[in-house]
């Protein structure tokens, strides 16, 4: 399997309770090597950019206004099979159905408030990539 990059995000409510180094460790623990990470704390704007896939969602202004509540960590993971394998370590969306062990499973409030992002295919992880980082901040 090929070296592949994937986008993810510590959600607010995951740093709010200062989850960030737990949740790093089960990413580093499953093979993926974060190349780059930043917080920032999203505008209500760019929240609703980020998830417009989900605009005529019943929960897209919930959503938004939750991305936005409290900064975020955003991350470059990479590994063997990097975007799947991230999917794998965070867990399913509901933390009612994560598999034990997950990021979700562990530290997940809800299924809004499921504290990480990860991208669902090569394409949308290059463009969000793309929309946090500069190459020049990209270090494998
Ligand atoms: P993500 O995009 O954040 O990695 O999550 P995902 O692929 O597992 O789930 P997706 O269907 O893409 O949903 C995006 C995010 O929207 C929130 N959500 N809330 N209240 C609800 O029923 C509901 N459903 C989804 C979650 O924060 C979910 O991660
Ligand atoms: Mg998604």
């Amino acid at each position: 399997m090929a070296l592949e990059r994937t986008f993810s995000i510590i959600k607010p409510d995951a740093t709010r309770r200062n989850l960030t180094g737990k949740i790093n460790a089960k990413f580093e623990d499953a093979g993926l090597r974060i190349v780059a990470q930043k917080r920032i704390h999203l505008t209500m704007a760019q929240a609703g950019e980020f998830y417009k896939v989900h605009a005529e969602r019943p929960f897209y202004g919930e959503l938004c206004e939750f991305m936005a509540s409290a900064p975020i960590v955003c991350q470059v993971l990479e590994g063997e099979g990097a975007i799947a394998k991230n999917r794998e370590v965070m867990g399913a969306t509901n933390p009612a159905d994560a598999d034990a062990g997950t990021i979700r499973a562990e530290f997940a409030e809800s299924v809004g408030e499921n504290s990480v992002h990860g991208s669902d295919a090569p394409e949308t992880a290059a463009e969000e990539i793309a929309y946090f980082f500069s190459g020049l901040e990209l270090v494998g």
